[in-house]
């Protein structure tokens, strides 16, 4: 697939924050599929959440026959760690981050693909940004009983991020009636050439394509309908502190990062509380551990 006729800056609409979601944003979300906020979070408050959570990685101690992040093809230990980690925090590596005899190719801390899934609910930093009053106020104007799902640090770190293809959100997070909604902020300015997001400009109003679960003991993908996505030629440039929500049928990806530039950011996924969870979402946690609002 080409992506060359790139949608501009200019043609994709952009608000400031200032303290509420106006009307004018209500609209450019319901046409788009998608909706920019500048200056949503304060430069500082990215820059002490990008500092924790660098600690946390520094820290971690990597097992690499059970973190590398591939969506496809992953051995049943590596697809097991991710099939479990909707209600806990693990540590996921890029795929160039090991090599064949599986040793570290870069610092720990370069070699983090993503932090996931559920920082928001077991960390208290992560809890707190997760549930601080601008998204809560941005969750409450789309959701009657707004749940918190999953969430996850993006590292897309420079010369080894990796490219995340395009895909619909309620393709992973799935309800009935679907209902998920992506709040991604950028923890430092995410650029065409360090991987920003890019979106199909109204693509939500497109069908699901496609189902991830566990079934039989086993993940997959269930193909619904064999409809191609769009052209994703909208750059959703964001600078640092920037909020991109994103509705769970927008097909949307980004590219690796091959620039010096890292481009980490953070992701958290709301459902409507009063739908059904099926079963079958490859996302499950423990019935003592139902999820929470804000
Ligand atoms: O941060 C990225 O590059 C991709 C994030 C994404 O696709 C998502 O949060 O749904």
């Amino acid at each position: 697939m080409s992506y060359t006729s790139e949608q501009t800056e200019s043609t994709v609409r952009r608000f400031i924050w200032r303290g509420a979601m106006c009307a004018g944003m209500c609209l450019a979300y319901e046409e788009d599929g998608y909706l920019i906020i500048d200056d949503f979070f304060t430069a500082d408050h990215c820059d002490t959440l990008k500092a924790y959570a660098q600690n946390l990685m520094e820290s971690y101690e990597a097992t690499p026959d059970l973190v590398v992040f591939s969506p496809s093809g992953q051995s049943h230990a590596k697809a097991n760690y991710f099939r479990t980690s909707g209600d806990k925090i693990r540590f996921f590596l890029e795929e160039g981050a090991i090599d064949t005899t599986g040793h570290l190719t870069v610092p720990i801390s370069n070699a983090i693909n993503k932090i996931g899934h559920n920082l928001h609910d077991l960390d208290k930093t992560f809890s707190e940004f997760s549930r601080s009053p601008q998204i809560r106020s941005v969750a409450e104007k789309l959701f009657s009983n707004p749940l918190l799902l999953q969430s996850m640090y993006i590292c897309k770190n420079a010369k080894i991020g990796g490219e995340v293809n395009c895909h619909q959100d309620s393709t992973f997070l799935f309800t009935e009636p679907e209902s998920c909604v992506g709040f991604w902020v950028a923890l430092e300015d995410a650029t065409s050439e360090n991987g920003c997001l890019y979106a199909e400009t109204g693509g939500h109003n497109g069908p699901l394509r496609k189902l991830f679960q566990f079934r039989g003991d086993e993940l997959t993908m269930l193909e619904l309908d064999q409809t191609p996505f769009g052209e994703t030629d909208a750059a959703l440039t964001a600078r640092k502190g920037t909020l991109v929500l994103l509705h769970g049928r927008l097909p949307h990806r980004s590219s690796a990062n091959l620039s010096d530039q890292s481009r980490h950011a953070f992701a958290l996924h709301v459902i409507e509380g009063n739908s059904h969870y099926p079963a079958e979402n490859w996302l499950q946690r423990g019935a003592d551990n139902p999820l929470s609002g804000f």
